[in-house]
């Protein structure tokens, strides 16, 4: 035999020993999903696609990211503003639950609010579901399917599910189009003629499915807007190509007789921005039926890869031999140091959801990402503003998918004109001001209970995501973009600011530390509170990058001068209580749960860099301190979030058990808030329920591992745990400044750097523990 053939013959049978040569950027499986959360999620940032890989029936759970039930409203209660001064004066005199009861009267928004996070059928509204497209199989034969395996590719953005029966190999593949922008399932079986299926569609509500006269089945429908009913309306629409066979567009389906090739493409729209919807989604279908399917794909391919490529990672020599990704996540919490390929996986599975769920000129990911089966998700589905949608968006830049955060900007954009009302309403304050949680329809107002609802720093923290897009890519004509969003909300927060008597600070009043409740000296619990830490930092925050925005712009010197008196009367970024730990309040309450969810105080440390080992040693014993208490468990994105405090406090080891901790397998569906946080089998993130921000969190965790640039200079390796210490390569992340990294390590060592940028100029990097200044070379 010669290499070719032992090859060959290993090719055949590594699948049957239960080994496939990996691909390691693969997902794998060798059974087809038993439940949603272990579908393999396709999307072009528009429209979301989830194959089962079922045998029999496939069912294929549909999205397109901007359908959305509920409707614009306004729900600023105009009088909130007159009850401020009693709701001032009770948190001064310590009567925080009297505040509270107030605030829940007087003081949320008008109407259901979120609904309680089932706000489908209120104009707050829930992202939805688009529909199930079902795929009903006649083989002919009560013989089993036997070499089932199923498959995402990472790199080509591509699954495929594949089985024989009876001799005959069945195939399928499946795509959502980044050339062409709609899905293509290809089917396919090894002997001529053996695909028999009925295609259908259908939606859990608010749905008809129909045979267009041009060959097609349509399912159409209207959402509910939360007032009469008629919300936005959708469509669906699939064609089929057939090589042989016949194609029947009959009763409300589509009958594939006797094909042995059939092309499946389903194009899909909604009215939201775009009142002709109908005409776009045959224009798709038609430009997408005159092309070949081998030239669809490539087109995807290349279009993706545009960004998928932009970086590579290597830890370690990765296994050989690899298991189903399932065995393998549960091999790897037994002994992890064996498999560096999968966190290579999971990484670059973080940045693959992210190409594929949101889009230039569309919306960001939201708490699902694009990947829905409901039509009441969980908490809506919705943008919460209080760590959510901002996780979303940390991992982009340094993973060079800077421009994805543009969605963002651009939903930003959008709410703050009611934002300015919901300012005026409750705050009588200038500016403009989103509290906890909003959606497609510019929802700003308190949410509709005090205990989590009038959280003020959404709109702060907004400003840090698009702040820090600016610090990445030093684009100037971004800045002069944002500039009086972010204007903006300073603003509102330097007009509403009131001082605290006993320390002389300026604080919020009243607000809460998003969703945490502590105890008074009187043993009753509250949530609302002045000035808890994370408002002082994001305050602090924004201050200083509204001051050099306006300087680097020219403008506004009125402003910037009264923003630096107020920023010498904020509280210092951190205040360690007497027992040691970082201030979650602005006084030394106790927490009620201990181990909240929550660490909102050390925003400071992350996502903000007020707080950095090298500019705060004081502080790092509290931040450590304060994390011990906190534990390491709680939902995945709790964990995530933990994993990068431990990465900008240099403890690589640290971060990565809690790594190893999100790479728990779980099966649980069930509404978590406490801890249990994990992944599902096909890697999404689990709170429970399924929440795209774990595996965002997490992957920006790996990215502040391998290197960290906020600190004024560009740290090589500044956490990185044993396991992938010994040897490693990564080429094209990026440090804020616009640079470009590419270095390889081994034994601990950077043994090989190369920092790249659009001009050579003096870069002050840290490499092997030597602070020094270089030049960059030029791209
Ligand atoms: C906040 C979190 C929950 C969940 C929800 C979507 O309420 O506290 O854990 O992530 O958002």
């Amino acid at each position: 035999m010669n290499i070719k053939q032992i090859k060959a013959l290993l090719f055949i049978l590594l699948p049957l020993l239960g080994y496939s040569q990996s691909n390691p950027l693969e997902l794998w499986y060798t059974k087809p999903a038993a439940q949603w959360e272990e579908t393999l999620p396709l999307g072009n940032g528009r429209l979301g696609l989830m194959p089962d890989g079922g045998i029999a029936t496939e069912k294929l759970v549909l999205n397109e990211i901007t359908l959305w039930s509920g409707s614009p409203q306004d729900a600023n209660n105009y009088k909130a503003y007159s009850f401020l001064p009693q709701i001032r004066e009770l948190l001064l005199a310590n009567k925080n639950k009297e505040a509270q009861k107030l605030i829940d009267e007087n003081f949320i928004c008008k109407g259901a609010g979120s609904g309680s996070g089932n706000g489908a059928d209120v104009p707050f509204g829930a992202y939805q579901v688009l529909g199930d497209m079902t795929l009903n199989f006649d083989y002919k034969t009560k013989s089993k399917a036997q070499n089932y395996t199923r498959n995402l590719d990472l790199q080509t953005a591509v699954a495929a599910t594949q089985f024989t029966i009876d001799g005959v190999t069945y195939k399928r593949e499946y795509f959502t189009g980044f050339g062409d922008d709609a899905s293509f399932i290809r089917l396919t079986s090894s002997k001529k003629g053996k695909l028999n299926f009925t295609v259908q569609l259908r939606r859990p509500e608010r749905f008809k499915t129909e045979n267009g006269t041009d060959n097609s089945l349509v399912m159409t429908g209207q959402l509910n807007n939360g007032t009469d009913g008629k919300g936005m309306k959708y469509e669906v629409k699939v064609k089929a190509q057939t090589t042989d066979g016949n194609a029947v567009y009959a009763n409300s389906a589509i009958e594939i007789k006797n094909a042995t090739e059939v092309v499946l493409l389903i194009s899909a729209g909604t009215d939201y921005k775009d009142k002709n919807f109908e005409s776009s989604v045959d224009k798709i279908l038609e430009a997408a039926m005159q092309k070949k399917y081998q030239d669809q794909k490539k087109k995807h391919i290349e279009n993706y890869q545009k960004l998928f490529n932009r970086v590579t990672l290597n830890l370690g020599k990765p296994a050989q031999k690899t298991l189903p990704t399932n065995e393998r996540l549960d091999a790897f919490i037994k002994q992890s140091d064996s498999d560096t390929a999968l966190p290579v996986l999971f990484y670059q599975y973080g940045r693959y959801l992210s190409i594929s769920s949101t889009r230039l000129g569309l919306l960001p990911p939201n708490l699902q990402g694009l990947w829905a089966k409901d039509v009441q998700t969980p908490w809506n589905s919705d943008y919460h503003l209080d760590v959510n949608v901002q996780m979303n968006h940390w991992a982009l830049e340094t993973a060079n998918l800077s421009e994805l955060i543009l969605p963002l900007k651009d939903l930003t954009k959008a709410i703050v004109p009611n934002g300015e009302k919901t300012a005026k309403a409750y705050y009588n304050a200038d500016g403009w001001v989103a509290h906890v949680i909003t959606n497609v329809w510019g929802f700003t107002e308190p949410g509709e209970s005090a205990s989590w609802g009038i959280t003020k720093s959404g709109s702060g923290w907004l400003c840090n995501n698009l702040w820090s897009h600016y610090l990445y890519t030093n684009d100037q004509a971004y800045l002069a973009e944002i500039y009086p969003v972010l204007k903006g909300a300073a603003q509102f927060y330097k007009s509403m600011l009131v001082k605290d008597p006993e320390t002389g600070w300026l604080v919020t009043s009243p607000s809460v530390s998003p969703e945490n409740s502590f105890l008074l000296p009187n043993g009753d619990a509250s949530h609302v509170c002045m000035g808890p830490t994370i408002d002082n930092q994001i305050i602090r925050e924004l201050f200083n990058n509204v001051i050099i925005a306006s300087k680097k712009l020219g403008l506004d010197n009125d402003l910037s001068a009264e923003l630096e008196k107020q920023l010498k009367l904020l509280p210092p970024p951190g205040v360690v209580s007497p027992d040691g730990r970082i201030m979650e309040w602005l006084k030394d309450y106790k927490e009620e749960d201990p181990q909240h969810r929550h660490i909102s105080h050390l925003y400071g440390l992350y996502p903000g860099s007020l707080i950095t080992p090298e500019n705060k040693p004081e502080l790092v014993d509290a931040i450590k301190k304060t994390l011990e208490v906190r534990g390491d468990d709680g939902t995945s994105w709790s964990i995530a979030y933990k994993m990068l405090f431990w990465a900008r406090l240099k403890d690589g080891n640290r971060a990565y058990k809690l790594f190893k901790t999100i790479l728990r397998q779980t099966h649980d569906t069930n509404i978590n808030y406490g801890p249990g946080g994990g992944v599902y089998a096909n890697l999404l993130s689990a709170g429970p329920p399924f929440q795209i921000d774990g595996n965002f969190g997490a992957t920006a965790g790996i990215g502040e591992m391998l290197i960290q640039s906020h600190a004024g200079f560009i740290e090589l390796l500044p956490a990185m745990p044993d396991a992938w210490l010994k040897e490693g390569e990564v080429k094209g992340l990026k440090a804020e400044g616009n640079f470009t990294i590419n270095m390889k390590w081994k034994n601990g060592k950077v043994i090989q750097y190369e920092i790249l940028s659009p001009s050579s100029e003096k870069v002050k990097i840290k490499v092997n523990g030597e602070l020094k200044e270089i030049t960059s070379s030029k791209l």
